[in-house]
């Protein structure tokens, strides 16, 4: 005697709570297998939306699987590891960051775009890592068009060239990215540094006279403060610390160059900055220590300011 089926449809109901893609079709199998084998009435019915089940799951985790492709950002700024495969993009990415990465010695170990937080000079800023890009990529050659769509969104590039390798390889990404019309704020890291010759070192100077080149290593912890220097000059941001109650916040906030007095106190609260008066200023753009501004006066990079209200 089989189990009524409106029960079965609550049974059915409650074991796919929660289950998602592959998961989701095994329960859905399962299910059709148990269910009585009658062509017409509800049990056919019961099958037939239980097959139809089946496809909108994979229709729903295709449309993950794109989805995931797009990169959340977070963050004062968003910095894309460009290079060809096996350059030490991952490696640098786990080295910057609090990130557990899977890192090998052959092409392709990464295979999505991987984003991580790094702080640099106080900020957060993320890092991504843009996996496979190769020639052909502008035409979508190894799904390309969806790794140039993130990089699209960056606001600036590390290119990544190993140190040992040609740089014909880069030569050839970067060409991709020009057919694609991308075009960002970049600098070369020569990646695994410790292995790199003199002749190394020219060679990619040569090859990319554009780039200002930092050489890092994941071996050398001064090499990769030298990368974050670069990233910070890369975002262009401008830090500015906090003043209340006579002490400083140890976190900066990043502002765009240009950002007044105003942009601070807003970017502290809306409220604040719409009701605020004046300022005091301490730092580089400040006359003397303490100086007390308007909403208009400019801020520049490491000033503190303390907002009157
Ligand atoms: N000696 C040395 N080896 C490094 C350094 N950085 C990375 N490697 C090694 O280089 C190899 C490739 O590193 P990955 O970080 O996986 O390179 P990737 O560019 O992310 O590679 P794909 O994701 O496959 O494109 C690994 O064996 C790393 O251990 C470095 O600074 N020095
Ligand atoms: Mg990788």
């Amino acid at each position: 005697m089989p189990m009524p089926h409106q029960t079965f449809a609550q049974m059915a109901k409650r074991r796919l709570v929660g289950k998602e893609g592959k998961e989701r079709i095994r329960v859905v199998r399962e299910l059709i297998a148990q269910l009585p084998d009658y062509k017409n009435g509800p049990y056919a019915d019961l099958r037939k939306s239980l097959l139809a089940e089946i496809d909108e799951t994979r229709v729903r985790s295709n449309a993950v699987h794109r989805d995931s492709i797009a990169v959340r950002r977070e963050g004062a700024a968003q910095i894309a590891l460009v290079g060809p495969p096996n350059v030490g993009k991952s490696s640098v990415l786990q080295a910057l960051s609090e990130i557990q990465i899977k890192t090998g010695d052959y092409p392709f170990t990464t295979l999505r775009p991987v984003p991580a937080l790094t702080r640099v000079n106080g900020v957060l800023v993320q890092l991504v890592e843009i996996p496979g890009l190769i020639g052909g990529a502008a035409d979508d050659r190894g799904g390309g068009r969806a790794l140039l769509g993130v990089l699209r969104a960056a606001d600036a590039i590390v290119f990544c060239a190993r140190a040992g390798y040609p740089p014909e390889e880069l030569q050839t990404v970067r060409e991709e990215l020009a057919r694609a019309d991308i075009h960002k704020p970049a600098v070369l890291a020569v990646t695994r540094a410790d292995e790199a010759t003199d002749v190394d070192m020219n060679r990619l100077a040569r090859a990319f006279p554009d780039l200002a080149m930092v050489r890092v290593s994941v071996l050398d912890p001064g090499s990769l403060a030298a990368l974050r220097d670069a990233i910070w000059g890369l975002t262009g941001l401008i830090r500015v610390y906090l003043r209340s109650n006579g002490s400083t916040q140890a976190e900066p906030l990043a502002l765009e160059p240009g950002a007044t007095v105003a942009d601070v106190a807003d970017s502290v609260h809306h409220e604040l900055g719409a009701s605020f008066s004046a300022a005091r200023v301490w730092g580089p753009s400040a006359r003397f220590e303490g100086q007390r501004v308007g909403r208009e006066h400019a801020v520049h990079d490491t000033d503190t300011v303390e907002i009157l209200r």
